[in-house]
This record gives structure tokens, sequence and C-alpha cells, in this order.
């Protein structure tokens, strides 16, 4: 009888252990869940124009650019919206092959009545496995002043939306506006020459000091790309801002300058 008993009490208290360990177990299966998912949302990618500033007149070109950092991507919607009584979009958008499928694209007598340009790229279906990632240029286009005055005005995104190609998740954005500056005063400095006025040369993208801004630069750039140079390095003029990256920025300062003469 008391075998019994005890044999029952045994019974009960392996059940009480199960129970007690099985609720530890779950809760940290929540919240590994809980973790991942907070690990996915870190993965920022940036949307941006290049440059991020314009003087006009005259027109500019600008380039709509992504970096994914290390997502590749499958699917992006971008809706940007601007003030069409102080600019306007000259001629059609020119969306690279970077994703293939257009699926919307706005034609420039939309973007121009609407002030909004709106484009939906996707993945085809034959690049699955070679889905774009890191820094894509989305397409390009040019803006002119659709003012007689001095004004200013914003390209903003007011739509971002950016899928993995591996998954159906969306990626969160961070997107900066482009600021246009509409100035009637005659520019100085058109003709192409920009002086340094006791700046070092390469602050204006000519690495190699040469005096003008051209591929050679370019291509320093490029070879030094992502890298931090130290102090003395053979291109540390590369990191063309100072920052301690040769990064995008960099590229930027290079793509406004190029083929220009440096005094
Ligand atoms: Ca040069
Ligand atoms: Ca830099």
């Amino acid at each position: 009888m008391s075998f019994r008993l005890t044999k029952k009490k045994v019974w009960i208290g392996l059940s009480l252990l199960i129970i007690s360990l099985a609720i530890p177990a779950t809760l940290l299966l929540l919240k590994r869940n809980t973790d991942t998912r907070t690990g996915a949302e870190t993965e920022l990618a940036d949307v941006f124009f290049l440059p991020e500033t314009a003087t006009l007149p005259p027109g500019q070109q600008v380039r709509l650019m992504i970096d994914s950092k290390q997502i590749p991507l499958g699917f992006v919607q971008l809706d940007i919206s601007f003030d069409n009584t102080k600019v306007k979009v000259k001629d059609e958008l020119a969306i690279t092959d970077t994703l293939k499928n257009v699926i919307r694209k706005s034609t420039n007598a939309e973007m121009n009545s609407n002030g909004m340009i709106s484009i939906a790229l996707g993945l085809s279906p034959d690049d699955k496995d070679n889905a774009p990632q890191g820094v894509i240029e989305l397409a390009t286009f040019t803006i002119e002043e659709n003012s007689t005055e001095n004004a200013a005005a914003m390209f903003q995104f007011t739509k971002t939306q950016l899928v993995k190609a591996t998954e159906p998740v969306e990626v969160l954005v961070n997107s900066k506006p482009l600021t246009v500056t509409i100035s009637k005063q005659t520019p100085a400095g058109t003709g192409g020459t920009t002086n340094t006025s006791g700046l070092s040369r390469y602050k204006y993208g000519d690495i190699n000091e040469d005096g003008v801004v051209n591929i050679l630069d370019y291509s320093i750039l490029f070879d030094n790309f992502g890298k931090q140079l130290a102090a003395g390095h053979q291109f540390k003029k590369a990191d063309i801002n100072d920052d301690g990256t040769v990064n995008i920025l960099d590229y930027s300062i290079l793509f406004d300058n190029f083929g220009k003469q440096i005094e």
C-alpha cells in the first residue's frame, strides 16, 4: 500500500517537473523568435538621390539610388513627390536594368501634372538567383526649374516599399530627400573650371591632383571603395570628405565634379 502511494507521488512529482520545465522552454522559444524578428528589422536600406542637393538652372541629372547593404532585393516601389510649380522633370524616366520588370513607371506628363514620380520594379524570374544588392542605381532623370523666381523645392519619398528577393519580407527603409535651389542669378564658374580657393584639389574629387577630375581619379576611388585608409596611405585622398572611409559620399563629390578642371 505504502509502495503504491509512493509510486503515485513519484508520478505527480514527475508531471510537475515536466510542466515546470516546459514553461521556461516555451518562453525561451518565444523569446528567440522575437529576437530573430528584431534582428531582421535592424537591416536598414537607404534610399537616396545623387547628388543630394542641386542648384538650377541649368538642368541637373539626378540618379535614384538604393543601398540595400547585404539584402538581395526582389521588388521596389517608390513614390516621390515634388512641387511642380517650382520644378519639373525633363523627358521620360530612364530605368536601369537592375530590376528588369517595370511594373509601373510615371510618364513625363503624369509626373509634371501630379508632382509625383511613381516607380514599381520587380526582379525578372531569370534573375532570381542573381538578385541585386548593395549600392544600386534604379533610374535617372533630369530636373529643370519651372519658376521664374528664386525658390527652393524638395523631392521627397512619400512611399518606399522594398521586398527581399529570398522571402516576402519588407525591408525597413531610411530615405533622404533631394533639396533643390532655384537661383536665377548667373552661377559663377559655369565654364567647367572650379577654383579651389585654397582648398586641396582632392576635396573636389581630383584625387591624384593632376588638375582634372577624370577616370583616373574614379579608378583610385573604385579600387579603395569601402576601405578605411590610415593616415599616410598612398591613396588617403580617395577619402575626399575626410570622414575616415572611402564610400558613396566621396563618390558623390567626384561624380558632381567629373570632367571639371580644378585650378
Ligand atoms: Ca585627377
Ligand atoms: Ca569619405
